[in-house]
């Protein structure tokens, strides 16, 4: 039976990579095995690709460039890790996915909606996530989680790229049922007791799959 695919969206500092291992742990706790991974990556190959995108670098990349990248390190993902993955009827729970590229390369940098959908469907068909967790805060609420670190390419940008990006996804939560947002402004526990009641629906279905 195949499995099902978890996506976890919001822009930079909202507690992604934290709520990755709850998320796990949640459905292993259920007695389904689980795989944990990350886009950009996921794959050797698409690790190399992600660093070419982090990386600082003097050159101005151009958008179409970016975009290419980013499906490139997708369609290695897929085929790589998530597919089998789903085939062999593990769940496969992502550090980001599509969502990402309809809000920073679409909101962010004004990419049109068309151009990527045309790549999406090129690069994964139909395959969709079953359930996407949007961890929504404004900039100003999460800016202090990111003090500190050594910022990659992304991070450098603006507080009004990341304006555009969060009103990037959640124009697509709205629109999708597969979306759930969540207020992840609030203390670990409580985004987490939200996590787990968006994951429930699923894990209930998980014996059926
Ligand atoms: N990208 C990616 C694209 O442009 N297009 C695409 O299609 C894709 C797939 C990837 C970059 O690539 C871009 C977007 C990204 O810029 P990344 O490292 O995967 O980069 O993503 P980031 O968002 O940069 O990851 P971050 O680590 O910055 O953010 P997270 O994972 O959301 O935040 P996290 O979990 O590291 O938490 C940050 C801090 O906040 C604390 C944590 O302890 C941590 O210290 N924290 C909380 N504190 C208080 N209350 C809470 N509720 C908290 N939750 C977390």
């Amino acid at each position: 039976m195949r499995g099902a695919f978890i996506t976890l969206e919001g822009t930079e500092g909202v507690g992604k990579t934290t709520n990755l291992d709850f998320v796990c742990a949640t459905i292993r706790r259920a007695g389904v095995e689980v795989v944990r991974t990350r886009e950009p990556g996921g794959t050797p190959l698409a690790e190399e690709i992600r660093d070419l995108l982090l990386a600082v670098r003097d050159e101005p990349v151009a958008d179409i460039a970016e975009l290419l990248l980013v499906f490139a390190a997708r369609g290695q993902h897929l085929a790589g890790t998530i597919e089998p993955a789903l085939r062999a009827g593990c769940w496969v729970v992502s550090d980001r996915f599509t969502d990402a590229t309809y809000a920073y390369q679409g909101g962010g940098r004004g990419v049109d909606e068309a151009t990527i959908a045309t790549l999406e469907r090129l690069v994964h068909g139909n395959l969709q996530p079953d359930l996407t967790l949007v961890l929504d805060a404004p900039f100003d609420s999460v800016a202090s989680r990111l003090s500190g670190r050594t910022r990659d390419r992304f991070e450098r940008e603006q507080r009004d790229f990341f304006e555009r990006v969060r009103a990037g996804y959640l124009e697509r939560a709205a629109e999708l049922s597969r979306c759930v947002t969540i207020d992840a402004t609030q203390p670990l526990d409580r985004v987490q007791a939200d996590i787990v009641a968006a994951l429930a629906p699923l894990l209930r279905g998980a014996g059926e799959r």
